[in-house]
This record gives structure tokens, C-alpha cells and sequence, in this order.
């Protein structure tokens, strides 16, 4: 399988998040994809390509215009007022306050956030268009034929919605590279989310269409981030109905119980018949990840990747999360190893 990666995500590093009511540094970090990459070369998993330019219109077709032009002009408004350490959302508006982009970036921080899980710092944003870029050449090489690609994504996209990021999410890379199979012809996608935490930006985009179906297995809702959204009674709407399913598994769920919600997840992606899957690759669904609370292990991942490979369909792994950077490139390396067989 061809891997797609940047080096151009390093750009985005040396930035913070607000965790347990503390501001620390980031836990989705520049390491984590190093070890990534250095796992799919050290394992010999195939070649390493670097992406091509594709421009913002792909990203335009899954977000709104303001907030791309908001994210490419951040850094230069928060350093216009004098600041030079990084750029964090802190005010947020409560349903009944008014959604107009105010002029000031810290406004606009808070009109394009859900949370304080995404900050901006000088390289950022080429690092956001750069993770695109990674998704759409994987999207170039299935559609062109390969059976599978890997797009090693950083930063990860699926909890960003058409107008706002959070969860470390910018751009909502699975959403970008789903819409692009659609506008080259594509007529079905399917998108499996296995990360920890709830694809809430990737059910949001697609949550009343019909041509792509979305499954999420995550931490529920009631226990865990993102909080707000990824209950099992969200279906879809519209003449998106029946197309958006969701799996919510309680804190501490081990293999037996999250290869169950799989097995369900897969048979539901069997039924729609795709034509190509997109999986949301996260591996914090491991037992030492230090944010998450489900207990899958290493060897687990070569499972996985396997049962995804039974859908026999041709797919682009995305990445995603996973924070326990010793092991994530063992634990990426499984999923596609047990996929390739
Ligand atoms: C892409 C992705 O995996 N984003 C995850 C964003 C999670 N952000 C909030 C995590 C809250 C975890 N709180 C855990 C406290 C640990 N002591
Ligand atoms: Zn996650």
C-alpha cells in the first residue's frame, strides 16, 4: 500500500490545548507522525509518497468560504495585535447569542471553535493545507485504481465541521477526500470512523445526504468528549435518514466488546454497497492513550484492519488521533498490515 505524507506538518508544533482546566502542551504533537511514518518505512509497508498541490476548492466543497479564509488569516490578525506565542480560542457563544463573524481575532477564534483544543501557530495553517493535500493524493490514488492508500494526515480533520474546528480538527480531511471521490464520479462513499472519540465534524457534513454513508465507534457521549453529539439515536435526517450511524461504547471497553460494535459498523457498510470506503484511522482506542478510556492492544490492530479489508472495497485510510506516541506507529503499522494480509 502507497503511504502519502508531508513534512510539512511540523510546521504546526510548539502549541498548546486547555486540558483538566489547565493550558499544556498539545497532546497531538509533530512526534506522532514521525513515529507513524517511521513504523510504515521501518515495517516495509511500501513506498512513501509526497502529496500534490490541489488548491482550497476541494476544501471549499465540504466548508464554508469564511472559515477557510479565517483559518489561512488568523496568525497574521493575532500577530498584527503585538502577540507572538500562540493563538487559543476562550469565548464561545451559548445557543440564543448571535453567529456574526465578529472583526477581532479573538472573536473570531471563538465564532470558528467549539473548543480550546485548537490552536494556531505560525505554520499552522500550511500545515492544515498540506494535511489536505495528503488526503486528496490518497483520493488520486484510489481513484486511479490502487486498491487501498494511506494518507498520513496531520493535523487529523474528522472532529472539524463545515464552519467551525475543534478536537485539534481544522480541516475535515475524511469529509474533503469523501466529497472528492463524489465529484470524480465516485456514486457511493463510505465513511468508517474508528477513532476513540466521536467523527462529530464528519457526521455533521454529511448528516442529510444519502451518497455518503458515515459509522462512528467511539467513547459515549454521556463519558466523553466531544460531548454533544454521537448518540446511537442520531440516524441521519432528511434524505440523509438511515444514513449515519453510531456506536457508543462505554469507558473501559475492551476488544470482544469494540470488534462486536466493528463487526455491526461493517455489516452496515456491507448492506450500502459502496464503492469506496474511507476510514477515519485513529488509534486512541489504545489501552495506554493518555486521554482515552478504551483497552484495546497492539496485536488488536492487526484484526481490524483485517476485517476492514473483508469489505473487499477499495479504501483510503485517514489519519486521525492516537496520543500514546511510543506505540502509535506499531499500532497504524498493525491496522494495515492485518489490512494487506
Ligand atoms: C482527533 C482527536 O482524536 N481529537 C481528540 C480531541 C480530544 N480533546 C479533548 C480530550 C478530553 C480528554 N480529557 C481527558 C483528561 C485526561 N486526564
Ligand atoms: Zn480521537
Amino acid at each position: 500500500m502507497k503511504t502519502v505524507f508531508s513534512p510539512r506538518h511540523h510546521g504546526h508544533s510548539g502549541h498548546v490545548e486547555l486540558n483538566n482546566g489547565r493550558v499544556v502542551p498539545a497532546f497531538e504533537k509533530p512526534e506522532r507522525a514521525e513515529m507513524i511514518r517511521a513504523a510504515v518505512e521501518g515495517r516495509g509497508l511500501g513506498p512513501i509518497l509526497a502529496p500534490a498541490a490541489h488548491g482550497l476548492d476541494p476544501v471549499l466543497r465540504v466548508h464554508e468560504a469564511d472559515y477557510v479564509s479565517f483559518l489561512s488569516e488568523a496568525w497574521a490578525l493575532w500577530t498584527a495585535d503585538g502577540r507572538d506565542f500562540p493563538a487559543l480560542p476562550s469565548f464561545w457563544k451559548a445557543p440564543g447569542m448571535r453567529a456574526i463573524e465578529p472583526e477581532t481575532i479573538d472573536g473570531k477564534l471563538g465564532h470558528f471553535s467549539f473548543d480550546a483544543g485548537c490552536c494556531l501557530v505560525a505554520g499552522s495553517f500550511d500545515a492544515i493545507a498540506a494535511s489536505v493535500d495528503v488526503a486528496l493524493t490518497g483520493v488520486d490514488l484510489v481513484a486511479g485504481g490502487e486498491p487501498s492508500a494511506f494518507a498520513l494526515c496531520r493535523p487529523p480533520g474528522h472532529h472539524a465541521h463545515a464552519g467551525t474546528m475543534g478536537g485539534y480538527c481544522y480541516v475535515n480531511n475524511a469529509a474533503v477526500a469523501a466529497q472528492a471521490f463524489r465529484d470524480r464520479g465516485t456514486p457511493r462513499v463510505a465513511i468508517l470512523d474508528v477513532d476513540y472519540h466521536h467523527g462529530n465534524g464528519t457526521q455533521s457534513i454529511f448528516y442529510e445526504r444519502a451518497d455518503v454513508l458515515v459509522c462512528n465507534i467511539h467513547g459515549h457521549p454521556t463519558q466523553e468528549y466531544p460531548y454533544f453529539l454521537g448518540y446511537e439515536d442520531e440516524t441521519g435526517a432528511g434524505a440523509g435518514e438511515g444514513f449515519n450511524a453510531n456506536f457508543p461504547l462505554r469507558w473501559g471497553t475492551g476488544f470482544e466488546a469494540w470488534s462486536a460494535a466493528l463487526e455491526t459498523a461493517c455489516r452496515r457498510v456491507e448492506a450500502y454497497a459502496p464503492d469506496v470506503v474511507v476510514v477515519s484511522l485513529g488509534v486512541d482506542t489504545y489501552k495506554e492513550d493518555p486521554i482515552s478510556q478504551f483497552r484495546l492492544d497492539s496485536p488488536d490492530y492487526l484484526k481490524i484492519g483485517a476485517r476492514i479489508a473483508r469489505l473487499r472495497k477499495p479504501t483510503l485510510f485517514v489519519m486521525e488521533g492516537g496520543y500514546a506516541v511510543e506505540a502509535i506507529g506499531v499500532n497504524v503499522a498493525n491496522t494495515l498490515e492485518g489490512f494487506a494480509g
